[in-house]
């Protein structure tokens, strides 16, 4: 590329910015800012009417568990009941897919309308998702550095890795980042937190379509430009070269679903602890991506594909129930997990894995990796419960989502992991506005050593 074209590029993405600034297509920062006084007080009251009330107790094996089950965060967003699995804001899955609104000629909902809803707690309406689209669109624009860094990034080297070093690079344009640099009060840091993840958001499809056009497509920019007339799963899919009607509408399915799973799943509290450091949302966030690419959070949904596929050539196409069975146990006896069954919280199969196998039911036929996830989920629950020690022996979403990617032509399957990342931006990020809202503190629990614990058990305070 030539310094000219670089300077024009910069221009547009100037020109873009100052245009999203004073002709902000959304009232969403309206709507939230009307929220916030109410919020605040609530918090305000409770605390001083009830802040010394014990809401649990915290066990030695809480402890040495990864900490489940300690009542110890706050997440507005959602709840995540072990049988019935995610609420958004009080939504099931199913009511989230009849109520939130859906891009012109599509099936499902988009992630406009959930990014809205954790925000706010307010189902929008069409007018109001509509805007939010042209608004990202207009926000999307890459800074030349980016693709500059992403060009030196070698291919091989795993997208999550390449996904998060670009948000983290980006953190230079925080305007976060730069208003606290300056003094700015501290009940105003979330309109600027509101500012960066908008920005963040907007442009993560364009990061993720860069990566993948790179790595996949042999081009290093994405393989279109994002058009401010359509919705943003739209313009993400065709950024990587897709235009299948059934593809987009299970993309934005897909990034509804994975958006948002309570406050303490590895990549959502990431965000929330480095956040709480008054890092910007850029790097919080990459934080957060970072938890997200290891094997029993997010990158699980990579390792399903793996797994399926490693059944597939051990066994060979026809997969029996007997085969499947011995691959199973085969797997465990080494020591490894079958990815895509338990969960920290669930106890029954997560209803994401519902929905996908739904939308899987009604749209794809004839499809052997479909068909043996189909029979996987079949045989490896009661393996799981006859190991003994699972906790929840079901699927969770990690468990369909290759397989559908698959079908539709998206066989790079280190990828799958960076689809999940730019969907759970759209749950965590509307979080770390409204931490900044809250104004919650840095975050500091205490820690023991063994022999302290030990001590302070033996010897609690009277
Ligand atoms: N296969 C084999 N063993 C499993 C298992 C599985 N799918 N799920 C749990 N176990 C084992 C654990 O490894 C643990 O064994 P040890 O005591 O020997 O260490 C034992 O069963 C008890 O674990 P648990 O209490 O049931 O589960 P945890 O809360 O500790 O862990 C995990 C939850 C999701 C990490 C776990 O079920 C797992 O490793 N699953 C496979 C990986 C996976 O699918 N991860 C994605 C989860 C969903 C998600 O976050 N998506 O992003």
């Amino acid at each position: 590329m030539n310094g000219l074209t670089k300077i024009l590029n910069q221009k547009e993405i100037l020109y873009k910015l100052i245009k999203c600034q004073y002709s902000s297509s959304t009232d969403l920062k309206e709507v939230f800012a009307s929220k916030i006084p109410k919020a605040v007080e609530q918090v305000k009251e409770f605390r001083k009417t009830q802040g010394t009330k014990v809401v649990g107790d915290v066990t030695v094996n809480m402890i040495y568990n990864g900490m489940r089950g300690i009542k110890a965060l706050i997440c507005e967003t959602s709840v995540l009941d072990p049988n019935e699995g995610i609420r958004f804001r009080g939504y099931s899955i199913p009511e989230c897919e009849e109520k939130l609104p859906k891009a012109k000629g599509a099936t499902q909902p988009i992630p406009e309308g959930i990014f809205w809803l954790l925000l706010t707690g307010d189902i929008p309406n069409q007018a109001q998702v509509d805007a939010v689209s042209k608004e990202w669109a207009c926000r999307s624009a890459l800074p030349d550095y980016c693709y500059d860094f992403m060009e030196k990034i070698p291919k091989d080297v795993h997208p999550m890795s390449q996904f998060s070093a670009v948000i983290s690079i980006l953190n230079s344009e925080s305007t976060f980042a730069k208003a606290y640099a300056s003094g700015v009060k501290k009940t105003q840091y979330w309109e600027y937190v509101y500012e960066d993840s908008m920005n963040l958001v907007a442009k993560l499809s364009v990061i993720a379509g860069s990566i993948y056009a790179k790595c996949f497509k042999n081009s290093n920019r994405p393989l279109c430009d994002v058009d401010e007339n359509v919705d943003y799963s739209l313009n993400f899919a065709k950024m990587m070269g897709y235009d299948n009607k059934d593809f987009i509408d299970f993309l934005r399915l897909y990034l509804v679903i994975h958006s948002d799973h309570e406050g303490g799943n590895v990549s959502a509290h990431t965000t929330h602890l480095v956040g709480s450091a008054l890092s910007d949302p850029y790097l919080s966030f990459a934080a957060g991506m970072n938890g997200l690419a290891g094997p029993l959070h997010g990158r699980a949904n990579q390792e399903v594909l793996e797994w399926l596929q490693k059944v597939q050539k051990e066994v060979g196409e026809n997969v029996t129930e007997e085969k499947l069975k011995e691959f199973t146990w085969k797997t465990l006896k080494s020591g490894q997990v079958v990815p895509g069954y338990g969960h920290a919280v669930l106890r029954k199969t997560d209803p994401r894995f519902v929905c996908q196998a739904k939308f899987a039911n009604k749209y794809i036929k004839d499809d052997s990796l479909v068909a043996l996830c189909g029979l996987v989920f079949k045989v490896v629950p009661p393996i799981l419960k006859e190991l003994g020690k699972v906790q929840n022996p079901w699927p969770n979403v990690d468990a369909h989502s290759g397989v559908l990617l698959y079908h539709y032509g998206m066989k790079e399957m280190q990828f799958y992991t960076v689809l999940f990342g730019v969907s759970r931006a759209l749950g965590v990020l509307p979080s770390l506005i409204w931490d900044r809202a809250y104004g919650l503190p840095i975050e500091r629990p205490k820690s023991f050593s063994t022999e302290a614990l030990i001590k302070l058990v033996n010897n609690p305070p009277k």
